[in-house]
Formats: C-alpha cells, structure tokens, sequence
C-alpha cells in the first residue's frame, strides 16, 4: 500500500464538484486517510510550490491557490501515487484524457480542479506539510 497527497483546487470547490470528486476517488480504491476543508496561506502556497518559483505562471498560482477554500486529503492504495495521476489525467484539462478529473472538472492549466503528488518522495512531504501523525488514521 502507498499513500499520496491530493488537493481538491478552488475553482472545484467553489464549482461545488467537491462531492463529485470525492466519490470518483473513493470509486478508484482508494482509502482516504485524511480529507479537510483548508484556507491555504499565501506562506503556504509559496512553499508548497516552490520548485516552480522561478517559472513565470509562479505569483498568478499562488494567488488562485489563495483565493478560496480547497479540500486536502491522504489518499491510500496500491501505486497510489501514479494511479492518481491517472485518475487527474493531464495537467493541461484541454490534453487530458476522456472520463479524467481535469478533463470533467477543470477549467484551464491553472484552474485545473485537482493536485496529485509528482512521486513518493514529494507526497511523504506534502502529506506531513498540511496533516499531523494524529490526524493520519
Ligand atoms: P502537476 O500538478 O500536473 O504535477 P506541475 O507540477 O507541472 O503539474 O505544475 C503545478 C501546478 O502549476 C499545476 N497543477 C498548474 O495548476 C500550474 N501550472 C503548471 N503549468 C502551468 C502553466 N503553464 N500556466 C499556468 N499554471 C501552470
């Protein structure tokens, strides 16, 4: 079994596809371990995206990553790292995949409704950035 970090994005949740997501992701097999509703701080969003500080799209991510409420959650099965990839589909909506997460939910490159970790590496640390041990049950 291996976990991932999933984000339900803004546009998503102010869209009111929360729900629809979340059925989706618990259709897939997976386990959620941990699932809130977060306000993510402009510090936050700032040091989650870090590596793409330098990348011109940086200042207008942050700022819609700020810019209302997501859901945050720890998501649990075998490759569950790659497998929701798979379910989110291209980080672009319009190259995405039919029956894909951003291909049903997403709006653009930027407002494209859902985040998954990149590899196990980065999803050990973004689950451990917004969730506790406790909270991981
Ligand atoms: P993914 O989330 O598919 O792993 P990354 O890590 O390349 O994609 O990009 C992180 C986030 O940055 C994306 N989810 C998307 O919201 C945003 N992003 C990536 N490329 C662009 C771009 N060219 N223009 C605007 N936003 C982008």
């Amino acid at each position: 079994m291996e976990k991932t970090f999933a984000i339900i994005k803004p546009d998503a949740v102010a869209s009111k596809n929360a729900g629809k997501i979340l059925a989706r992701i618990e259709a897939e097999g997976f386990r959620v371990v941990a699932f809130k509703r977060h306000l993510i701080s402009k510090a936050e969003a700032e040091s989650f995206y870090g590596e793409h500080s330098s990348k011109g799209f940086f200042g207008a991510l942050v700022a819609y990553m700020t810019s209302g409420p997501v859901f945050v959650a720890v998501l649990e099965r075998e490759s569950a790292v790659a497998h929701w990839r798979t379910v989110m589909g291209a980080t672009d909506p319009a190259k995405a995949d039919a029956g894909t997460i951003r291909k049903d939910f997403g709006q653009s490159i930027e407002r494209n409704a859902a985040h998954g970790s990149a590899n196990a590496t980065d999803a050990a640390r973004e689950v451990t950035f917004f969730f506790s041990y406790a909270e991981l049950i």
